[in-house]
């Protein structure tokens, strides 16, 4: 089977389940306390997908960095923004980052994670929806959707690159 690396960072504002979403996914684990990420975290998981091997590494990089642009979000290959369905300004900052995305990274694919849907009752960001983004809700807590999350990203970054318009 054809096997290739594909690097992915997690960006979002602080606290919204980016380690959460990422230890799910990885790990099939939750904590309940919150651990602030204080730099940037890679994880490697291999997934298959379409006959292909995706050797992922995935950089989860603490909230209060991503308008830094550190080096390490510089080479992906694509992007996870996640927000807290129950935090305003978690909502704000995920369209900061696309910006940011869009500035420093280019056209790169991303899906948009709007997570800790176990806390919502309406489980819909009326908000984001309006944009044209690919959005999945997640819970890191339940594991809701945390698999469909990386795959969707995976069929993007499977694509042939879109062209700007
Ligand atoms: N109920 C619920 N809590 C969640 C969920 N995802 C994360 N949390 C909690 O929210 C808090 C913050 O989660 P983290 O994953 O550490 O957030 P982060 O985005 O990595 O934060 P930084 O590293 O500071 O940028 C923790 O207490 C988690 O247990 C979820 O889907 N549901
Ligand atoms: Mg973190």
């Amino acid at each position: 089977m054809r096997s290739i690396y594909r690097k992915i960072v997690v960006l979002g504002d602080t606290g919204s389940g980016k380690t959460a979403l990422v230890q799910r996914f990885v790990r099939d684990s939750f904590t309940v306390e919150y651990r602030p990420t204080s730099g940037a975290m890679p994880s490697k998981k291999s997934v298959e997908y379409g006959g292909i091997t995706y050797n992922l590494v995935i950089w989860d990089i603490a909230g209060h960095l991503f308008r830094l642009h550190p080096a390490f979000s510089s080479d992906a290959d694509g992007a996870i923004l996640v927000c807290d369905i129950a935090r305003q300004e978690s909502v704000d900052a995920l369209k900061e980052c696309k910006a940011i995305i869009d500035k420093k990274l280019g056209n790169i694919p991303f899906v948009v994670a709007v997570n800790k849907i176990d806390l919502s009752e309406t489980s819909k960001c009326v908000e984001l929806e309006k944009c044209d983004y690919t959005i999945i809700e997640t819970s890191a807590k339940t594991g809701k959707n945390v698999d469909k999350l990386f795959i969707e990203l995976i069929k993007k970054m499977s694509e042939p690159p879109q062209s700007e318009s």
